[in-house]
């Protein structure tokens, strides 16, 4: 059964004392109560599974959002009005989530819809910006927390039609990226504080309602509504779920609504939030049993990439929050905010830069400044970023990152200079092969190359064309052949292999480095994840290898098999305590000859949520 949610609106008038955007509140709208059944028209969808889908017709359907990079996140709604204060109070946190951090009953956040009258709002003004900016899709809230939504709904009437305003918000959005080219995409969020049968209540909403909660209400409520924003703004990009985490929302329900919208239309992109594998702000699937296209980090960029297959996307703020808050002036600078999407790039993710417009329409003006500085630097630079994939080389033996990009006859590698070299040669380390053309993007003039495989020396011209990250373009002809960044024996012999110099491969296994903590590899928790070590054996002969790790008592039982050099053994990891007691245990010796060599672990069993919290393994030479 559906509800169709009616407000009755009361004549009270309640005076909050305070004012934003000059409104100030006379009007209120009574709490909802659910009345007439309207169409359920989730049901009519005919749903397809898609967990079939090869990885080959997945990287297909994804190739748009891999070769954009950049795209515009914008958070929008009723919180914009009250704008970080409530009763002449700031509220602390981010600004769509005032009514929870400022517990505001649901009958004194419900009066905002009266006021709230974007008159300001251009999108066609908002969409050239983006555009501008370099940016290829937008991801724009549908429904937030609050649950209000930024169309006319006909599943409820907590939405743009009891605004002043009435207007569908989306719509000329949705119009303004069909013509500019870019894609448009919804976020929407499972959590509702808003709609009674959302199956978690909050003390501060207050009793705003006498229904127990059913989530098998909230679901169609929810379905419907995914039926109007998929099916009446064309083709949609991403669907960016979000509010993903409590109890009541469950993997089954999860992945019940992938398919869902996918049934709608088959090609849009369905992120990880909509399924519980997310693993936090680190924002990557836990395992492979877990649905969702991408991984989403928030306010944070991975230390490395994920390889091929695994595609990502960052979001981030341009000061601290994510919807407006008229007192948030911490702006992130132009110079950190291209060297994000520079980074990102360079380990094969996609950037999603926030902005939070106004009660009234409008994108603040410190955004809008960022936006047209990244757009100028763009102009310049995009093709190191459109289209490019992860640097092939391990590291960067200059202050800076690399893209990749293939050519016809090879590879274009694109070098992002943060910091001129003093002496104008720029060294490479790791490639092998032979750059035959190397310039300065935006010139023609052919760069003297010099140096050896796997040290490269190129020359650089007296000054660089761009204070934040200058670009040199590099082809290589034929394959590419890298060399992988090695360690070496210390002078004591022991070849130390640390969290931080490991190549992590796989869906959500990360570094972790924290002021006064280990650097440890964490979040080990998909079989698929493995720890890589390339290491340069100068002398040959029997090794001892010392594990330093942790693992909390009731995850202890994992297996893994160490691949050290020829040898190959299983370890099952003993527990330490908790994730936070570091013990070193010594594994059986094994014999290498001098040269090159690797270190591998690949988990065989997973007992809990993580293999082990590991800080290094060291090669003691046995005399
Ligand atoms: O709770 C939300 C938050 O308001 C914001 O929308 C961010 C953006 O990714 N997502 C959630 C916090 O992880």
């Amino acid at each position: 059964m559906n509800q169709k949610i009616v407000f009755r609106a009361l004549s009270l008038a309640l005076l909050f004392g305070w004012s934003s955007s000059n409104v100030t509140l006379a009007q209120v709208a009574a709490p909802p109560e659910q009345v007439a059944e309207v169409a359920n028209d989730s049901a009519a969808v005919m749903m397809k599974d898609f967990s079939g889908e090869t990885a080959a017709e997945k990287a297909d359907r994804m190739k748009w959002f891999n070769d954009s990079r950049f795209g515009l996140f914008i958070h929008w709604g009723l919180y914009a009005q009250p704008a970080g204060v409530w009763k002449g109070e700031d509220v602390k946190g981010i600004g769509e989530w005032i009514q929870s951090n400022g517990k505001i009953p649901t009958k004194d956040y419900e009066p905002l819809m009266k006021i709230f009258n974007p008159v300001k709002y251009d999108a066609e003004q908002w969409v050239s910006l983006a555009k501008r900016a370099g940016m290829k899709y937008i991801v724009i809230t549908s429904k937030h927390h609050d649950g209000f939504c930024l169309y006319d709904s006909k599943y409820s009437d907590w939405d743009m039609g009891g605004t002043p305003y009435k207007k569908d918000l989306l719509k000329p959005l949705a119009e303004a990226c069909r013509k500019h080219g870019l894609k448009m995409c919804f976020y929407h969020s499972i959590l509702d504080w808003h709609h009674p049968h959302w199956g978690i209540k909050e003390e501060w909403q207050g009793n705003f309602t006498n229904e127990k909660p059913d989530m098998e209400i909230y679901r169609t409520y929810m379905k419907n509504q995914l039926h109007e924003l998929l099916t009446n703004y064309g083709d949609v990009g991403i669907v960016w779920f979000d509010g993903e985490w409590g109890d009541c929302w469950t993997h089954e329900m999860g992945i019940d609504l992938y398919n869902y919208c996918r049934s709608l239309q088959p090609n849009t992109i369905v992120n990880n939030r909509v399924d519980k594998g997310r693993r936090g702000y680190a924002g990557m699937t836990a395992s492979t049993e877990f649905l969702g296209d991408y991984g989403t980090p928030e306010q944070s960029i991975p230390q490395t990439g994920f390889g091929e297959g695994v595609f990502w996307e960052s979001c981030m703020t341009m000061n601290d929050t994510w919807g407006f808050k008229s007192k948030d002036e911490n702006w992130k600078p132009n110079e950190k905010l291209i060297r994000n999407l520079i980074d990102i790039a360079s380990k094969g993710g996609n950037f999603l830069l926030n902005v939070g417009p106004t009660a009234e329409g409008e994108i603040p003006a410190a955004s809008i400044e960022r936006l047209e500085a990244i757009g100028q630097w763009m102009e310049k630079y995009s093709e190191s970023i459109y289209g490019t994939r992860a640097s092939p080389l391990d590291r960067n033996s200059w202050d800076g990152r690399c893209t990749r990009k293939k050519t016809a006859s090879g590879t274009r590698l694109y070098f992002h200079l943060f910091e001129w070299p003093a002496d104008g040669v720029l060294n490479i380390k790791y490639l092998n092969s032979e750059p035959a053309a190397a310039t300065m993007m935006g010139t023609a003039e052919a760069l003297k190359v010099s140096g050896e495989p796997g040290d490269w020396k190129i020359q650089l011209p007296a000054s660089a064309p761009d204070k934040i990250a200058s670009v040199l373009q590099v082809d290589i002809a034929g394959s590419l052949d890298v060399e992988p960044y090695r360690i070496q024996a210390d002078e004591s012999g022991k070849l130390v292999l640390a969290a931080g110099e490991a190549v992590l491969k796989g869906r959500s296994i990360r570094l972790e480095k924290k002021k006064n903590k280990l650097d440890n590899i964490n979040q080990w928790s998909d079989l698929g994840d493995r720890v890589l070590w390339n290491i340069n054996v100068a002398k040959a002969g029997k090794y001892r290898p010392m594990l330093k790790y942790s693992c909390e008592d009731q995850a202890a039982g994992s297996v893994v098999e160490f691949q050290i050099g020829k040898s190959t053994f299983s370890h099952t990891v003993a527990k330490t305590g908790t994730w936070a007691d570091w013990k070193t245990v010594q594994l059986p010796e094994v014999e290498f000859v001098a040269g090159k060599s690797q270190v591998v672990i690949q988990p065989k069993s997973l007992v809990k949520t993580g293999i082990m919290n590991l800080v290094s393994v060291v090669l003691e030479p046995v005399e």
